[in-house]
């Protein structure tokens, strides 16, 4: 890992950063029990394993202090008629923030507290998104061709607390109706504080 200044590209058509450490790719597999519609879950992962969304991180010391970056990509497609999405997390440390840049794409950034506030931010194309401290966040790709490029930034003593949401799902859905995008409510979501 660098202890000195450095600097590196992230151009497109791609945008994978010119230098990366980790290269994380997250499947269908990975994300049981996140989509509404279970059944085309079930057919759509018999078909084939499909890459839903990929992240390239630069390697930091995971302490306060320092910053973790790099890039989220988000694939274009639906499960059923629900987005390809990322599984969503909050920070282990809740009170850390998060800042995305968007690079290319459009689509929404799902988020909620633990106290069962809820907010959906539409992300385009050169937009700068500012998740709080406390917020859960998943981003949604709602485009048919284009890929949704993040580049994202946060603490790094953030950690990743994905069992919550896991259990719970996101209390707002992102699901393509008569062919255009729309936010729904969860009929399966309950407040992680039973409210
Ligand atoms: C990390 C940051 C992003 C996500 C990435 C994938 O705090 O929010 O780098 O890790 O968008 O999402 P997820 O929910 O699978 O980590
Ligand atoms: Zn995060």
């Amino acid at each position: 890992m660098r202890e000195d200044p450095f600097s590196f590209d992230i151009q497109g058509p791609n945008y994978i950063p010119s230098e990366y450490d980790n290269h994380i790719q997250r499947k269908l597999s990975s994300m049981k029990g996140q989509y509404l519609n279970q059944v085309a879950y079930n057919d759509m992962l018999y078909q084939d394993d499909v890459l839903l969304y990929q992240v390239f991180e630069l390697k930091r010391q995971e302490v306060e202090g320092e910053l973790l970056h790099g890039i989220s990509i988000v694939h274009p497609g639906k499960v059923g008629d629900e987005y390809f999405m990322t599984k969503g997390h909050y920070h282990t440390v809740l009170e850390t923030a998060e800042i995305y840049f968007i690079l290319n794409g459009q689509g929404y950034i799902v988020m909620e507290t633990p106290e069962g506030d809820s907010a959906v931010e539409e992300l385009t194309k050169g937009k700068v998104l500012y998740v709080p401290p406390r917020w859960a966040h998943r981003s949604v790709n709602i485009d048919s061709e284009e890929d949704l490029v993040m580049f994202f930034v946060y603490p790094g003593n953030a950690g990743h607390d994905y069992g919550t949401i896991e259990t719970q799902g996101f209390k707002k859905l992102v699901m393509e109706i008569d062919g255009k995008p729309e936010i729904i409510d969860n009929p399966r979501w309950t407040s992680p504080e039973g409210k």
